[in-house]
């Protein structure tokens, strides 16, 4: 029993060994400006509205809200055009910053 987990442990562990690649950096626009949070910038790529369509989802050190831009382009070429921030019960979320 032990060794039948142990190979399950091992193949998980290869499984998930490959390093991630990444790419060379871009900035990201919104109405032809660059998207600027200041410092500490929260970013996550999500489908935050289930329309398929990836979107960024940034905390802000400011005041510690939560930017929502809904991706009007598509998942290769998204475009950003403005924010709203994120709220629960119609209260922006804040999270403690400082
Ligand atoms: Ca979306």
């Amino acid at each position: 029993m032990i060794k039948a987990v142990s190979a399950v442990i091992l193949l998980s562990v290869f499984a998930f060994a490959s390093a991630p690649a990444f790419g060379p950096y871009s900035w990201i626009d919104d109405n032809g400006g660059r998207i600027d949070v200041g410092y500490y910038g929260a970013p996550c790529i999500v489908d935050w509205n289930a329309d398929g369509l990836k979107d960024l989802v940034l905390g802000q050190f400011s005041l510690g809200n939560i930017r929502f831009y809904a991706n009007s382009g598509s998942n290769d070429s998204p475009n950003f055009t403005t924010y709203s921030y994120i709220q629960s019960d119609g209260v922006n979320i804040a999270l403690p910053y400082g």
